[in-house]
């Protein structure tokens, strides 16, 4: 941690790992945010799941569901209802958060076998050898536009890499939100009641106790916009005024306005998806879309 915070520190802008945002109280806000009424991602894509799910498990057939960052593992129930699969297993970075989720999805399924891995899926080498996997065909699933948090090159590595653990003959099931009127995506992202600040904020108080930084949070003030170049909305505190703060040991200056990116979101039109993950071997088999087209998910196959 202290290696990748070093790393991101040093990089112009100041970027840090978006996957830091999420301690245990970073869930708790970002659980939050899904519920606020300018961020629609997530009631989008649980409609559009629990709308489709007859469907998607028919296009997706029989075997292992994986998903990857699973947070709270509730968006996944409609589909593991429909589609009966051998086993679930979720992935997720925060401890705290898997063990309770993991608990919640097996009461909902009783019979289903749950594995809760607590990783990081983007460095996780291989799936245990666990007899509840064994002969079974995996279904990866990357709900909440999640990829959109690594840049495009990131996520086509990204993509491969999910190739590379799902392992042959596997399909993924992944939600990608779309590009939309700008300012909606400005609104989500800079929600009235404060939660995105919140939950950016947040990640200095996490620096400050995990890293031994001294980040006085009132330094910071918090923005998110739209850069339609890049197609992402970027999440940034921006600092005050010039001074200097210390982490992982070291010091690090900022000029007065300079910002310190906490998270990028990129969004991608169908089209531009597909490419992004034919570079990755991945071919489209399938596309389900909310009305206004705000949200899809996309079926993918080898
Ligand atoms: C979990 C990365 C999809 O980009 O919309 C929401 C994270 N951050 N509000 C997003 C997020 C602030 C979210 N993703």
């Amino acid at each position: 941690m202290a290696r990748l915070v070093i790393e991101g520190m040093a990089r112009r802008p100041k970027q840090l790992p978006a996957w830091l945002l999420y301690d245990a109280e970073g869930s708790r806000l970002f659980e939050a945010i899904c519920e606020q009424p300018e961020y629609g991602l997530t009631r989008t894509e649980t409609a559009l799941l629990e709308a489709r799910a007859p469907e998607l498990a028919a296009a997706l057939g029989p075997g292992v569901v994986v998903e990857f960052g699973a947070g709270s593992a509730r968006k996944v129930s409609p589909l593991l209802s429909a589609l009966q699969p051998a086993a679930y297993v979720a992935l997720d970075i925060s401890a705290d958060h898997l063990a309770p989720a993991c608990r919640a999805l097996q009461q909902r399924h009783p019979d289903l076998p749950v594995l809760g891995i607590c990783c990081d899926y983007s460095r996780l080498e291989q799936l245990p050898d666990h007899p509840a996997l064994a002969g079974h065909g995996r279904l990866g699933f990357y709900p909440g536009s999640s990829i959109g948090n690594f840049d495009p090159a990131g996520a086509r590595d990204l993509l491969r890499q999910f190739r590379r653990l799902l392992g042959p003959d596997s399909r993924l099931l992944i939600g990608i939100d779309q590009p939309k009127a700008v300012e909606r995506l400005e609104a989500a992202y800079n929600d009235a009641a404060g939660w995105s600040e919140a939950f950016a904020r947040n990640l200095l108080t996490r620096l400050n106790r995990d890293l031994e930084g001294d980040f006085h949070p009132d330094d910071f003030h918090y923005r998110a916009w739209w850069d339609a170049g890049q197609s992402r909305i970027a999440m940034a505190l921006v600092s005050r005024r010039e001074l200097e703060v210390h982490l992982a040991g070291r010091p690090w200056p900022f000029k007065a306005g300079e910002p310190l990116i906490t998270e990028y979101s990129h969004k991608y039109a169908p089209e531009a998806f597909l490419a992004l993950a034919a570079e990755a071997g991945w071919l489209g088999a399938g596309r389900w879309s909310d009305a206004a087209g705000d949200f899809c998910l996309h079926l993918l196959v080898q």
